[in-house]
């Protein structure tokens, strides 16, 4: 008999949801335990609000292997990649992708190039594209222009692309509109989502979808897609040339899920809207300080539409409303630490420390 403590069954997203995920018995899965990830129901922001018969919960994509909901898609792409025999792959990048695809193709062998843009990235993005070994390339430019350029290396077939275009990463990312409506037992009637590229909401979307049609839930939800002001192109309808946003992972001015966001907005009768810096900034700090769950700036982008939701009165009595956290706020440590209330220099002294610790009791 195998002693219980051997059998403890790792399982990623792949091995989970197979059935609905376009793999063969020859596609060599490549994991690293993602998914699975919680769904934290909110205590302070309902109250904040004063909604009382309405839950919110966040799907907390923070706590995948590399930080980000990148994983979910990454271990399909690079399985793929593998199956299909590729030399390498490259991406472009904000930043979490460049970690993902590091991270499993150190796991498989595969050479990685990564393209990001310089001085716009976060810096713990950056030490693990570096650290998992990928091949790092910044380019005075931004997301939109990396994107492009990999493009074009990718059009010779020998190097796999893996930005949300290659169709396996969007799969993937489907898995977490399972996890939710196995949690909690139906669809939520509203979806909240950070949306820079486009390629989360148009999985999510696709997901609930094919979980319905599987009849594995009745409701499917209004899905709701936040873009930072600056950089808000499917809110204005045209692309931005120059995106700006302290929340960099959405730092991105011609999606390259447009349609797939838009058919999500359309086809469940949600919206696409713009927040901004100021809101997002104050969401990130609530959701820390109030909640105990720490996410990055782009994620709290999703909590800042919420809650302007919220104030118009948009949500009905008796629903549910999920809110994708799409990544973890160790992720920006610069812009973590560029709050400067709560940090005090003291002399390292009894009288001092007490004085401050019994002052503001
Ligand atoms: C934390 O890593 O585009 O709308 O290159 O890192 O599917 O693009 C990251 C995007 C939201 C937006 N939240 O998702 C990249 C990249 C976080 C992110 C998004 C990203 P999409």
């Amino acid at each position: 008999m195998v002693h219980k403590k051997f059998a403890v069954k790792k399982i990623g997203v792949i091995e989970r949801y197979q059935e609905f995920l376009p793999v063969t018995d020859n596609t060599p899965i490549i994991s690293l335990n993602e998914g699975n990830t919680p769904l934290i129901l909110a205590e302070a922001l309902p109250v904040y609000l004063g909604l009382k018969n309405i839950k919110i919960y966040y799907k907390f994509e923070g706590l995948n292997p590399t930080g980000s909901f990148k994983d979910r898609g990454m271990t399909m792409a690079i399985s793929k990649a593998l199956e299909e025999k590729a030399s390498a792959v490259i991406c472009a990048s904000t930043g979490n992708t460049s970690a993902s695809a590091a991270a499993f193709a150190s796991r498989c062998g595969l050479r990685c190039f990564v393209l990001i843009p310089e001085g716009k990235i976060a810096k713990g993005k950056l030490i693990q594209a570096y650290r998992y070994g990928a091949k790092v390339l910044m380019i005075p430019g931004n997301f939109d222009q990396a994107l492009e350029l990999v493009k074009r290396v990718t059009q010779d077939n020998r190097i796999t692309l893996v930005n949300s275009i290659n169709p396996y990463r969007i799969e993937g990312q489907k898995t977490a509109a399972f996890e939710i409506v196995d949690d909690l037992g139906d669809a939520p009637e509203y979806h909240a989502i950070p949306v820079g590229n486009a390629g989360n909401i148009t999985a999510y979307w696709r997901g609930y979808k094919e979980y319905r049609r599987a009849g594995k839930c009745e409701v499917l939800p209004k899905m709701l897609g936040f873009q930072a002001e600056g950089a808000a192109p499917i809110v204005y309808g045209k692309p931005v040339e120059k995106p700006e946003t302290i929340a960099t992972a959405i730092r991105i001015g011609n999606p390259a899920s447009w349609k797939g966001a838009v058919q999500a907005r359309d086809e469940s009768g949600g919206l696409i809207e713009a927040v901004t810096d100021p809101e997002i900034s104050w969401a990130y700090r609530f959701i820390a300080e109030r909640e105990g769950v720490f996410a990055e700036p782009a994620s709290a982008a999703a909590v800042a539409g919420m809650i302007k939701l919220a104030r118009r009165n948009y949500f009905e009595e008796n629903t549910r409303i999920v809110i994708t956290l799409t990544g973890s706020g160790l992720k920006d440590p610069d812009y973590a630490l560029s709050f400067e209330d709560k940090i005090e220099a003291v002399e390292p002294t009894f009288e001092a420390v007490s004085k401050v610790v019994f002052a503001s009791r």
